[in-house]
């Protein structure tokens, strides 16, 4: 955070008018944002900002949310939602109130007092961070910037990107604004977990720094109508910093499980037997899963943001690039099990008919990005196996430039396979039954042990022999 001085330093580096009455930029505001009267913009309307744009105009402010995609400024404006955790009923009401809207263009900024910008931040084909969408947001949002106006970034990004590449960004509008003063700046990372009901945008803590105390004060002011409780830190590098912590924990804690896994394998332990003993400790001990890799849009790439960061400093984050390497080496790992599990039956891959049941990046969602589903189905079909899928929640994927549909008759194709792979263990499938239909089953998530408990065989009797792991 920038103190007093820092910011007449930055007054120094920008051109000084005849200012806007700065105590006045700050009072009016704080004004409209406690009396409700605020008009708020979120930038971005994904998994993270639609449901903040609810919350928003759910807490009173009139919320404009702006997207580039007309299919889902269309959707919000019938009232209608696209994203599993916002109800229909929310959106509807909401627009019906006229409390919420939609719009591509991003001239609506000129009118709103409040701006949070909530879009991707994903990685370049080199590995390294991609802060076109952050930039290019911004550029918009500098044309239509004026004094009195917050502006909170959300997108999980590298420590620095508010101070350094956003606020001189911002700075360059056309009406002299002073960080802090006639304008205010904070960072404030989204921690939507996408299917989960316990906590929601509205319950879930939300950490916030501003690049100055008056910033830190007006975004609190701001946020603190729509979320219950928020936890200020001493700067926006700060708060960027506290979410790659948080997504670095269960990226590097995940790729550690999944070398236990095959750690467990060589010693020929039953690592879930091992981690649900382990996970038994009422103290010091936090419970991850083995799986089939790291999915997701978060996990796999934020912590490689920090680690790029760090190289730019001269220094390595040698967990998170060996947490990165143990996890993508998972899909390999398991399609090599399904291999040993054939050749097992005196079958060769090549050919078999395989069936990966659930291709989701984790169970009860429909996202794909990342998931190692698609790497596992890429290996096998390399090695010459015929792939189908199946996934309640996912219809068609495209990867690789190849396009598949889900098998639409599960319990046919269970019987037609080889081989069952189950990648994601989405709530909805009935484990006894696919246990019951499956000629050979490999199981990357420990699914099948939810299947129904099986009748003592009494003494001697074979037990049916399921391919855990
Ligand atoms: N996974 C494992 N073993 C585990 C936990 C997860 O293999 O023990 C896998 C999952 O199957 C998935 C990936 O890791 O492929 C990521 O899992 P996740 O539960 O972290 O999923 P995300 O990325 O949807 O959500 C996370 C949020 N999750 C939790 O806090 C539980 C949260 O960290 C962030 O709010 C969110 O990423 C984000 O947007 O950063």
């Amino acid at each position: 955070m920038l103190s007093d001085e820092g910011v007449r330093h930055n007054r120094n580096n920008q051109r000084i008018e005849g200012g806007e009455d700065m105590e006045n930029s700050k009072t009016r505001l704080l004004e409209k944002l406690a009396s409700g009267e605020a008009h708020v913009a979120v930038i971005g309307l994904g998994y993270v900002g639609l449901p903040l744009a609810v919350v928003f105009a759910e807490s009173g402010y009139r919320v404009t949310g702006i997207d580039l995609d007309e299919r889902k400024v269309n959707a919000i404006n019938c009232g209608s939602s696209y994203i599993d955790d916002v109800s229909q009923r929310s959106v509807q009401d909401l627009v019906c109130q006229h409390k919420l809207s939609a719009t591509s263009d991003f001239s609506v900024i000129a009118q709103c007092d409040a701006v949070s910008i909530c879009v991707p931040t994903p990685l370049r084909k080199t590995g390294d961070p991609d802060i076109s969408y952050i930039v290019s947001v911004t550029e918009q949002l500098a044309k239509y910037l004026l004094p009195g106006m917050v502006v909170v970034l959300e997108s999980t990004t590298y420590p620095g990107t508010t101070l350094e590449i956003v606020l001189p960004l911002l700075s360059k509008s056309a009406h002299r604004l002073k960080v802090g003063e006639n304008f205010f700046l904070a960072f404030s990372p989204e921690r939507v977990d996408p299917g989960r009901t316990d906590w929601t945008t509205r319950t879930t803590p939300k950490v916030i720094g501003g690049i100055t105390p008056d910033c830190l004060e007006v975004a609190k002011a701001y946020y603190g109508r729509a979320i219950d409780t928020l936890v200020p830190v001493s700067s926006t590098e700060a708060a960027e910093m506290v979410k790659l912590l948080e997504n670095t924990f269960r990226a590097v804690n995940i790729g550690l499980v999944n070398e236990v896994l095959l750690m467990c394998d060589r010693l020929g332990l039953d690592v879930w037997e091992v981690i649900d003993a382990a996970a038994s400790k009422p103290f010091g001990f936090m419970k991850f899963t083995p799986g089939p890799g790291l999915g997701g849009h978060c996990i796999p790439i934020d912590p490689l943001y920090l680690s790029w960061k760090l190289r730019t400093l001269n220094y390595t984050a040698r967990f998170i690039e060996l947490a990165s390497e143990v996890n993508t080496s998972m899909p390999r790992y398991w399609a090599q099990k399904v291999q040993d599990a054939l050749n097992e039956a005196g079958k060769p891959l090549k050919s078999s008919n395989i069936l990966v049941l659930g291709v989701a990046y984790k169970k009860e969602v429909g996202d794909v990005r990342e998931s190692p589903a698609l790497d596992i189905i890429h290996d096998l079909a390399q090695k010459g196996a015929v792939v189908q899928y199946h996934d309640p929640h996912v219809a068609t994927l495209s990867h690789d430039g190849v396009e598949m549909s889900g098998v639409s008759d599960l319990p046919a194709a269970l019987c037609e396979a080889d081989c069952v792979v189950i990648v994601t263990d989405h709530s909805v499938y009935d484990w006894e039954e696919i246990r019951k239909s499956s000629p050979l089953l490999v199981d990357t998530r420990r699914a099948l042990a939810q299947a129904l408990p099986q009748p003592n065989p009494g003494p001697e009797q074979p037990q049916e022999p399921a391919i855990q792991d």
